[in-house]
């Protein structure tokens, strides 16, 4: 028996474990600690620990298929990449619009944005960080000059203070929850507001639960009584900061007066004060926040108040303190940092600027020129597009997102998916989506391929190839360069190895510059920015100065805006949406693990025991969730651990999918969807 362990970064959530993949004449077989990654020490969560189950699941995709009369037939690879050629040579550039994915390497979604603005010469390319941390790219942006988590994961473990407000991070980010154990441990004063009653609040020293799409209002109710009582970080305030006098007129107001947000949010008058104290008087305080405060109508709104608290308290650039936006898939950190949006190619680096545009036009070489300098659609737009203005897009590649399942109002992106004349999935399994698809390419998952991807914390680390592909399926990274050379680019795309790539990207991209492979394959890897082969890297930013070019941190005045649709006598209920600790988003992955798949086999839907009684509904009762967009039928669970009024869903799962009832409203700058907030009604099912 030959035996071998192959250590390698986590495929699922951006905290970025480090474990070591167990492999058994020549199959990945199960996972081992790796107890020197400084991230998690040799400690996993459940995903983590039943990493490798999906890998070998006889649903694999190992052939490359395509669509004939409505049907799956299977195909060589050179029929598939003969007929994406033909197709996308018939279509215009802005006919064409890519999904990339925050599933796969650095490597491959730099290759997959090159692919679409160089060959397929698109401006059209975006990512499911559209549906996540667009608020958080775009308000911490607007804030601080930089988009990303301000503070490293081991930095919380330092804090004195740590709130947590729209993260349930001990099922979402459980090696980030264990850093929130330790600075407890260490004397930290832990603070939870979240709608429900969250394995995470139950670590806190101050919970309180309130109405989803109140967080402005609760956040400016928190600066009004911190400046009130003088425990703004004056001198920060004053030497860092621009637009203090405004932000206090706003928050300051009698309608953030702790007795009104009261009424507003739910939260109690005195949590709300006992909450500022803390914050304000902390010594350092560590803001934690991700989805709750993202996905919203206010999104950016919401970001730029938790700025905003934390600039007043001089919590920016501070060890223990932070805006520690928890960005959600394992790489979608990376996804974004290789320009995997419509708006930047890599490191941020804006596509309308023409000295940018001329820099990665002159890198590629290619003879025809690349895509106009112009933005493009973000994935929500492009949906909406498909069905409002049909013909304007015609074709769509995507590789490594579901959005039949992840997407805002499942009829919709339904609709949408159906007005395209040809679709390219590249994926593992055959999704929801790729059911969809006119050809589906078997990609490799992380197990068989090597690359780098970048987690919430900046840092880059590397993934380990552990076992070949199943069947004929390839590494991302090649199924792309064989595309490019169908389509006549094969110098563009000369690559023999993930490396070759990598150094293509550190060559292009200023915080990514001082990165090799060499660096980078160590314990503890390396945070961008990164700008020269000697810089140590960089965990903890905007020290001494904020990275707009004047320095300077901008605090933003905000009033409170309630969601897109709120309860009414039709749909009384405000339904949030999001996971549970056990499932991947879509499943495609989590579904196909025995482990995972039996400790929680189906969805439900949170009730609270009041709201139950009065429906007359019994916890695991079969019931029936409509709102504007569609009807689910979906087990009970009543609770008293989430707010009366408000009910959850996971959307994990498509046979209740949570998706069919959600708003497609968008944020108007980042334009993610409203997944926290619409409104809903519950039925007994009376059989007919
Ligand atoms: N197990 C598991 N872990 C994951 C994922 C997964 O699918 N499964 N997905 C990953 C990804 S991509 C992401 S983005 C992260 C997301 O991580 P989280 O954001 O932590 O997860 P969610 O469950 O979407 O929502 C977090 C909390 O927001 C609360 N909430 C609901 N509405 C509101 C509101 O209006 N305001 C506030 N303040 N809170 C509200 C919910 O009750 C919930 O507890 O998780 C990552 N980790
Ligand atoms: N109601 C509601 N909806 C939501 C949210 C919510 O909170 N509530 N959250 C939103 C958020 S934050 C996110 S991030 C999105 C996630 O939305 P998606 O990204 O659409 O969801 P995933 O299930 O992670 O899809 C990733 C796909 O990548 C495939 N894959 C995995 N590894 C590889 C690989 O190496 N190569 C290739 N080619 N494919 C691979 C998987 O099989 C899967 O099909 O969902 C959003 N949708
Ligand atoms: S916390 Fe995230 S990165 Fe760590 S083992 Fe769990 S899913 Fe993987
Ligand atoms: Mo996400």
């Amino acid at each position: 028996m030959d035996l071998k362990y192959v250590q390698t970064t986590c495929p699922y959530c951006g905290t970025g474990c480090s474990f070591n993949l167990v492999v058994k004449d020549g199959k990945v077989v199960g996972t081992q600690p790796y107890k020197r990654s400084p991230v998690n020490e040799g400690k996993v969560c459940p995903k983590g620990t039943y990493a490798h189950e999906f890998v070998n699941s006889p649903d694999r995709l190992t052939k490359p298929l395509i669509k004939k009369d409505g049907k799956f037939v299977e195909a060589t690879w050179d029929e598939a990449y003969d007929l994406i050629a033909q197709k996308f040579k018939s279509y215009k550039p802005d006919e064409i619009a890519c999904l990339s994915s925050a599933r796969v390497s650095n490597e491959e979604n730099y290759l997959l944005m090159k692919l679409a603005r160089g060959v397929f010469k698109t401006r059209h390319i975006d990512h499911c960080a559209r549906l996540c941390h667009a608020s958080t790219v775009a308000g911490l942006a607007a804030s601080f000059g930089s988009g990303a988590m301000t503070n490293s994961i081991l930095d919380i473990a330092e804090s004195k203070c740590v709130f947590v407000i729209g993260s349930n991070t001990f099922e979402q980010h459980p090696l980030i929850g264990r850093k929130i154990v330790q600075a407890k441990l260490n004397g930290a004063k832990i603070i939870v507001f979240d709608p429900r009653y969250t394995p995470t609040a139950k670590q806190a020293d101050l919970y309180a639960s309130f109405y989803s799409g109140t967080d402005v209002a609760v956040l400016n109710c928190l600066m009004g009584e911190i400046i009130r009582n003088g425990w703004e970080d004056k001198e920060w305030v004053s030497k860092r900061a621009k637009g203090y006098e405004e932000l206090k007129a706003t928050v300051t107001s009698d309608t953030y007066l702790p007795e009104n947000v009261e009424k507003i949010s739910g939260i109690a008058a005195a949590d709300l004060k006992t909450a500022a104290e803390w914050i304000g008087t902390a010594e350092s305080s560590a803001l934690l926040y991700s989805m709750g405060i993202t996905q919203h109508t206010v999104g950016v709104d919401n970001v730029k108040s938790t700025a905003n608290l934390q600039m007043l308290t001089g919590n920016i650039g501070r060890r223990g303190g932070g805006v520690n936006a928890l960005r959600g898939q394992n790489n979608v950190q990376g996804a974004c940092d290789m320009g995997a949006l419509p708006v930047v190619f890599t490191g941020y680096q804006k596509v309308i600027d023409e000295a940018v545009h001329k820099k990665f036009a002159d890198a590629w070489g290619f003879p025809d020129g690349i895509c106009e300098p112009k933005n493009g659609y973000e994935v929500t737009v492009m949906f909406n597009v498909l069905t409002d203005n049909p013909g304007e897009l015609k074709a769509m590649y995507i590789m490594g997102e579901n959005p039949m399942l992840s997407d805002p109002d499942l009829t919709h992106a339904e609709h949408a998916l159906e007005q395209l004349e040809f679709l390219v999935v590249q994926d593992i399994f055959l999704t929801e989506t790729a059911q969809h698809a006119d050809v589906v390419l078997p990609a490799t998952c992380y197990a068989e391929k090597e690359g780098t991807q970048t987690s919430t914390e900046r840092r880059v680390q590397m993934w380990r190839k552990a076992q070949d592909p199943p069947g004929e399926a390839k590494v991302d990274w090649q199924i792309i360069s064989e595309v490019a050379a169908a389509m006549g680019y094969a110098d563009q795309f000369p690559y023999q190895s993930a490396e070759e790539i990598f150094n293509e990207i550190a060559a292009l991209t200023p915080s990514y510059h001082g990165m090799n492979y060499e660096r980078l394959n160590r314990p503890e890897a390396l945070h961008w920015p990164c700008p020269t082969e000697d810089h140590p890297g960089t965990p903890i930013l905007h020290i001494g100065k904020c990275s707009h070019p004047d320095g300077m941190g901008v605090m933003h005045p905000i009033e409170w805006k309630p969601p897109a649709e709120v309860p009414d006598d039709e749909y009384p209920y405000i339904l949030t949406t999001g996971r549970c600790l056990w499932h991947w988003h879509t499943g495609s992955m989590t579904r196909r693990s025995a482990t995972l798949d039996t400790e929680v086999p189906t969805g439900w839907i949170e009730i609270n025991t009041e709201d139950a009684k009065e429906l007359g509904i019994a916890n695991k009762e079969m019931v029936r969730a409509t709102s504007r967009r569609g009807t689910v039928d979906v087990p009970a669970k009543v609770t008293d651990e989430i707010k009366k009024g408000v009910m959850f869903m996971p959307f994990h799962f498509a046979e209740c999918a949570a998706n069919r009832l959600t708003n497609n409203a968008l944020d108007p700058i980042a334009k993610i969807p409203e997944f926290k907030a619409c409104a809903v009604k519950v039925e007994k099912i009376t059989e007919a």
